[in-house]
């Protein structure tokens, strides 16, 4: 079924592919041409192989038809959270060295941070001729080499991910690893063209955009694509005939709530072939929720930006709970401590411009062998190789909602308030968020900061506000003066903070 290169599946897909929403339908031919139109007007307006363009977009289908045409014309997508911050949009922008930016839409963000750099919207991208763009003089267009299959090694997507110093790093995908990540797991959960793929998911990370949008369109797969995640739009769209659904925890956990108030969705839940979790970590009691209430069993999996999905429990046999399963077909796993290292051709490339970022995570093999990627994720084997996620090396890492957070960004933002003598950051467990942000405050004399003015002062996406605030006299601090943030964790965790209600 996947003899045909990534990219050629991507700009002329299978028959069966299609992009839905609930007011549009496009279908592989409409594709096709859109992809071929858009490579096209990127190539006039002066783009060529290798270039970035930072994709800021929200879940629509022109969003996904300017990726497949960036794609087809060799440019390197680099996806953007659309609810970014001046600060964290500039980043990258900045560190990617863009020369194009594509929206959904305009706005003041975008505005503050493009400087020389032109915006195009997605709409004008996918329906206008290259003469109605502005281009000047078009030149000779050849978009033929976009499609090139020799170019594995080239890069297709650069995807910022948050690390423990704080400011994102890309982490570039080739076409090679890409392709190796998307064709292991749709094979691994035998996704096919009978399936409509359920995505609830933000198009600018790994498991939205590669997971779900890229793994369904190369396995052949319808998509219906939601423009936000709420319960009743995943079972509306479960309804409509999507058979395989993709969440994170925090979706399943609503997703239960909703079960209990309206029992009789359980029955439409209950259709779908196959229920997929990852990017956090799920508790095996919201797996035996699901299961009780709609007789499927999720199956859990893992990965990281920069590895692509790495390890999945199977379609048929047991689905461990609380065990994110085994590697993927040609992916090596070791514990060494007790980190998971892994290998194999869905790793990335390395971080974009950032050969000492690389040398931190990369182990070259003694044995010779391919290099072995750090993943940071402290993990347990059980006797038959199941692996299970316990924790994270770095406590300056956070997993809220599925998103990845940089304690070290939050705390830089928080250590600018006025009251603020002192601050760590850490994650607190949170039902339904996993985990929520902690901002531990050792305030300056006479002040006591609250969590609003706090909230206030971190200029930065939504997530990243903290949701619970500890106000202590002095921080835990080991001799070389290095904050004890697994004490604070502890002291933190001890409080009762009330439940986060999120009625969405
Ligand atoms: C955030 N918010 C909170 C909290 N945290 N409210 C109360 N308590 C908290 N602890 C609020 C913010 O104030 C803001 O609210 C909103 O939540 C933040 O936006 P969002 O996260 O979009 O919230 P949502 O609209 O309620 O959506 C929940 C969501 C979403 C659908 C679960 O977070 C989501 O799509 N997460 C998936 C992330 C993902 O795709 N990660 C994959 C990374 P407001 O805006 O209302 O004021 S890739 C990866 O991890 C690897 C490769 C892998 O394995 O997949
Ligand atoms: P990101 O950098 O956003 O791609 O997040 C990758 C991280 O998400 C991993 O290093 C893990 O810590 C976490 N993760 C992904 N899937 C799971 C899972 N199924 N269980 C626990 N943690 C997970």
């Amino acid at each position: 079924m996947n003899s045909r290169p990534l990219k050629l599946r991507l700009a002329l897909p299978h028959e069966s592919v299609t992009l839905l929403t609930s007011e549009r339908r496009v279908d592989h031919r409409q594709i096709a041409a859109a992809s071929l139109r858009v490579a096209r007007a990127l190539r006039a307006r002066g783009l060529v192989r290798g270039d970035r363009v930072l994709w800021v977009v929200r879940s629509s289908v022109d969003a996904a038809l300017v990726l497949a045409g960036a794609l087809r014309a060799g440019l390197v997508v680099v996806p953007a959270n659309a609810g970014y911050q001046e600060a964290e949009l500039a980043h990258v922008l900045a560190d990617s060295g863009a020369n194009l930016i594509v929206v959904e839409e305009p706005g003041p963000v975008v505005d503050a941070v493009a400087g020389d750099v032109p915006v195009l919207t997605c709409a004008a991208l996918v329906r206008a001729e290259p003469d109605e763009l502005d281009c000047g003089s078009a030149g000779e267009v050849d978009v033929n080499d976009g499609l090139d299959d020799s170019l594995d090694d080239d890069l297709a997507l650069l995807i910022y991910t948050s690390g423990t110093t704080g400011r994102a790093k890309g982490c570039g995908h080739t076409w090679r690893s890409l392709a190796a990540g998307v064709d292991a797991l749709m094979q691994r959960w035998q996704v096919s063209p009978g399936d409509v793929v359920v995505h609830a998911l933000p198009l600018f990370h790994v498991h939205g955009l590669c997971v779900a949008l890229l793994g369904a369109w190369s396995a052949g797969a319808g998509t219906l694509l939601l423009p936000r995640f709420s319960p009743e739009a995943v079972i509306d769209a479960v309804a409509r005939g999507g058979t395989v659904l993709m969440s994170v925890p925090t979706m399943v956990h609503r997703l239960i709530q909703h079960l209990d108030q309206h029992p009789e969705d359980a029955a439409v839940l209950a259709r779908l072939r196959l229920w997929t979790c990852g990017s956090a970590a799920l508790p095996a009691a919201q797996l035996s929720a699901v299961r009780d209430r709609t007789g499927v069993t999720i199956l859990e999996r893992y990965g990281m930006s920069e590895t692509l999905i790495t390890l999945s429990n199977p379609l048929v046999g047991e689905r461990r709970p609380g065990a994110v399963g085994w590697p993927l077909d040609g992916v090596e796993v070791r514990v060494v401590g007790d980190e998971l290292w892994v290998r194999g051709p869905m790793v990335m490339k390395g971080y974009w411009r950032r050969p000492d970022a690389d040398r931190d995570v990369f182990v070259d093999d003694a044995a010779g062998g391919a290099r072995w990627f750090k993943t940071g994720d402290v993990v347990d084997v059980d006797g038959d190789g199941c692996v299970r996620v316990v924790g994270r090396a770095s406590q300056d890492i956070l997993k809220v909602g599925g998103y990845k957070l940089s304690a070290r960004e939050i705390e830089d933002a928080l250590a600018a308030h006025e009251d603020v003598a002192e601050v760590a950051v850490v994650g607190v467990p949170d039902d339904e968020w996993g985990e929520r942000v902690c901002a531990v405050v050792v305030a300056r004399p006479g002040r006591s900061p609250t969590l609003a003015s706090l909230q206030a002062a971190v200029h930065l996406h939504e997530a990243k506000k903290p949701r619970a605030l500890l106000l202590l006299p002095t921080l835990p601090r080991n001799a070389m003066g290095k904050v004890l943030k697994h004490e604070l964790k502890a002291v933190a965790r001890e409080q009762s903070w009330p439940t986060t209600t999120t009625t969405r």
